[in-house]
């Protein structure tokens, strides 16, 4: 942070002082008014902040932070098309691809939408081919199951997308994701599958990724093995921005979908990394997840900082990390199609946020992003929310809700609503003593028993959440959703001053996962590395015989 900012998180600090003598429970007391001067909407979403350790006064701090920031220059600056991806020189347009107006959208003076609405075109036209059987297996079969091979950006998205929308997918078109090098996800996808009515998308921004290339070249081997290898030219259409590798795969060039290099892996969801979302649920509703996220964006763009949801769920963010030193965030959300929402949102923050140097290369001297996780609730509510309720860590969450189910199965939904009001009430809430120990009176106990138990029944209570609620996880609502948190992170990564979308942290195990290989395969000997690694090593191949 530059030092103004610095000064500012030591004025956020004070704030943090006065608010640790008041619980929030003595603030909703005092306060009849809180949810509705700490929730906000964007569109349809609400956003219920008001389970927060925080007041207007803290608010207003957070919000001069973000200003001293230069919040709303970079946000223009990325909008612009300048390349506030400094450490590979690129621009950050992952809003061009959703974009819904008819102003042209510039980097390095050229109009980018062009060429967004051309790939889109082929999208449709490719999708609606392959769902209405125009486009068939090399057998003339239609195709009934689609295998997206992909990893990290090239993958996480499309699964998430995919579960979320389930109940816009059709049961004779099923979709399958491999991403793990690990041969067990191929073998049993392939073991259920007919490659006569199979088709495969490979997708991969560099069309290099060693686990991409990997799980390609056994399931190109599958299909020409079961069909011959002119089939493959039928069976498998590429995501990329390496159309020359496409082609050397033996990919057709109507099949082959670009995407550019403005588009980071995990903001790709809505290029034609999306082609596996759009084919499962049609390409409609694909086009309405875009306009969710574009609405999102205009309210992420046009809405003053005090109002505006993605800004506040940030400063919020570097509240309690920074402020408070909480070092996880929970996302918990209360809709089993998120079940991979969380996932997500791990690579999307912390593949982003996760930097120790800031944007001129000195070491950040306080923490930046913290440790993102999550399960859908009820199920964490029987697993791991005893230390979020009583652990000795506090970990601030985002609870997720839709107001309508898509099924009509009373009295489910009504019971994972009541369910996600009494999480966050119980975390802010707690339980006193008094409470403990009138409850544990009027059960009969007697005194030593009583004084026993107390201490465990306590909840400290004063813990905070988010709720965010909308009427039903629709594909629109999902982009808006989705984009939220995009920009969540890009206000995160302002205020902190790293460069939110390179990930260099990747690479080192990359480049020794390559020397190590021929030492697993027996061709180079075990040399050089250090004494655990070569231990290892030494007792693998003791294991294998
Ligand atoms: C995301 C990262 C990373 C990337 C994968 C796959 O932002 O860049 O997760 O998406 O490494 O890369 P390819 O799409 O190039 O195979």
């Amino acid at each position: 942070m530059a030092s103004n900012r610095k000064s500012l998180l030591n004025t956020m600090m004070k704030h943090r002082k006065r608010l640790d003598d008041q619980p929030m429970r003595l603030l909703f007391a005092l306060d009849p008014n809180r949810f509705r001067r700490f929730s906000v909407s964007a569109g349809d979403l609400l956003l219920d902040y008001s389970k927060n350790r925080i007041d207007e006064k803290a608010m207003d701090a957070l919000f001069a932070l973000a200003r001293a920031a230069d919040f709303e220059g970079r946000r223009k600056a990325m909008w612009a098309g300048k390349h506030i991806n400094s450490t590979e020189d690129r621009a950050v347009m992952h809003m061009a691809l959703r974009y819904q107006g008819d102003k042209p959208v510039k980097i390095d003076g050229r109009d980018v939408m062009p060429d967004v609405r051309e790939v889109l075109a082929h999208m449709k036209l490719f999708t609606s081919q392959v769902r209405d059987g125009t486009i068939r297996g090399t057998t003339g079969e239609k195709f009934t199951d689609i295998v997206n091979i992909g990893i990290g950006g090239s993958d996480l998205g499309p699964v998430m997308a995919t579960l979320a929308l389930a109940p816009y997918t059709r049961p004779d078109l099923r979709s399958h994701y491999v991403s793990n090098v690990d041969g067990a996800q191929l073998h049993d996808t392939l073991q259920r599958l007919d490659p006569k009515r199979t088709m495969f998308i490979v997708a991969s921004k560099t069309f290099t990724t060693d686990e991409t290339m990997t799980n390609a070249a056994s399931a190109r081997a599958w299909v020409a093995t079961a069909l011959g290898d002119k089939a493959v030219s039928d069976h498998f259409a590429a995501v990329s921005t390496n159309l020359k590798a496409c082609d050397a795969f033996g990919i057709r060039e109507d099949r082959i979908f670009g995407f550019w290099d403005w588009v980071g892996g995990r903001y790709s969801v809505w290029s034609a990394i999306g082609l596996p979302v759009a084919l499962a649920v049609g390409f409609d509703n694909f086009s309405a997840f875009l306009a969710g996220a574009y609405e999102m964006d205009q309210h992420f763009l046009k809405t003053r900082l005090e109002k505006n949801l993605p800004v506040i769920m940030g400063l919020l963010g570097v509240w309690y990390r920074n402020a408070w030193g909480f070092a996880t965030h929970a996302v918990l959300p209360y809709d089993q199609r998120l079940s991979r929402f969380p996932a997500y949102l791990q690579q999307q923050d912390m593949e982003s946020n996760g930097k120790q140097v800031n944007l001129e290369g000195k070491p950040l001297d306080y923490d930046s992003g913290p440790v993102i996780w999550g399960e859908p609730g009820t199920n964490g509510q029987h697993a791991f929310y005893q230390l979020i309720h009583q652990g000795t860590s506090v970990v601030p969450a985002d609870f997720l809700i839709a107001a309508n189910p898509h099924e009509d199965m009373a009295p489910h939904h009504e019971k994972l609503v009541a369910n996600v009001l009494a999480q966050s009430e119980a975390l802010m809430l707690g339980k006193t003593r008094e409470e403990v120990v009138a409850e544990l009176t009027a059960q009969g106990l007697d005194k030593a028993s009583i004084k026993a138990l107390t201490p465990h029944k306590m909840f400290p209570g004063n813990r905070p959440s988010n709720t965010l609620i909308y009427p039903k996880l629709t594909p629109a609502m999902l982009g808006s959703l989705v984009a939220l948190y995009e920009h969540k992170v890009f206000v995160q990564g302002t205020i902190w001053n790293v460069n939110s979308y390179d990930q260099w942290g990747v690479e080192l195990g990359k480049q020794l996962a390559k020397a190590i290989l021929p030492k697993v395969q027996g061709t180079a000997a075990n040399t050089g590395n250090d004494a655990s690694t070569k231990g290892l090593l030494a007792h693998y191949h003791k294991l294998r015989g």
